[in-house]
């Protein structure tokens, strides 16, 4: 069965194929489909996930999953939060323009988080929503190589930043992680996904 997923951005994607990877799903972009993503006009994470999952479902007529994500920093009253994708023009001035929006602000306060809503939607229009949350601090120096986006500044309580961590490492502990832990065990309910196994 096709599963579309409702993404442009490709670091989610990667994460989003290694997240499903053994799953009875061939998956599809919206390149693949010829969809554009709508206009993220929600004012939550779940609202903008429904937004994309909705879009690509009635587009393609195909079962979609939609991600919505992005960091919130308590310093900044929760900022770049919703619009984490739009704070700046590229993701390294987005991490530049972090660092210099911090810069005055002690260890201590600099507590964030990265906040993960997805939606699945049915061909028929039905729809599933779960959330995962990851919890860390921002860092005072990019560090790591391997994630995308803000992965090089956010650091876990162990002291590594998600970029210093393997693609399945930050998979088992990450914000989009644990929402797909819990879609996955939604989508094994769901006997249109899952035929008559009852596991992948
Ligand atoms: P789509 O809407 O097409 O999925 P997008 O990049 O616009 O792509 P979002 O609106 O959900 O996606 O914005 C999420 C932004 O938050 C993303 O561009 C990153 O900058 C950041 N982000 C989300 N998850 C992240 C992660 O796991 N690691 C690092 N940064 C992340």
């Amino acid at each position: 069965m096709k599963l579309l997923i409702a993404t442009t951005n490709r670091g989610k994607l990667g994460e989003v194929r290694s997240l499903l990877a053994g799953a009875p799903f061939e998956l599809v972009t919206l390149e693949d489909v010829g969809a554009a993503a709508p206009e993220e006009t929600g004012t939550t994470f779940a609202e903008n996930a429904a937004l994309k999952a909705n879009a690509g479902a009635r587009h393609a007529r195909l079962w979609t999953l939609g991600d919505d994500s992005g960091l919130c920093v308590d310093a900044l009253d929760g900022r770049p939060g919703l619009a984490s994708a739009r704070y700046d023009t590229t993701e390294e001035r987005r991490r530049e323009k972090l660092l210099r929006e911090l810069a005055d602000v002690p260890a201590e306060r600099r507590d964030a988080h990265f906040f993960c809503a997805l939606s699945l939607v049915a061909p028929d229009g039905k729809s599933w929503a779960t959330t995962g949350r990851c919890d860390g601090k921002i860092a005072f120096a990019a560090r790591g190589t391997q994630g995308f986006g803000y992965d090089p500044l956010f650091e876990l309580p162990d002291g590594r930043t998600l970029a210093e961590l393997s693609a399945d490492d930050k998979n088992r502990i990450s914000h989009r992680g644990r929402a797909f832990a819990e879609m996955v065990r939604a989508m094994l309910q769901i006997p249109e996904l899952t035929g008559r196994s009852a596991a992948w």
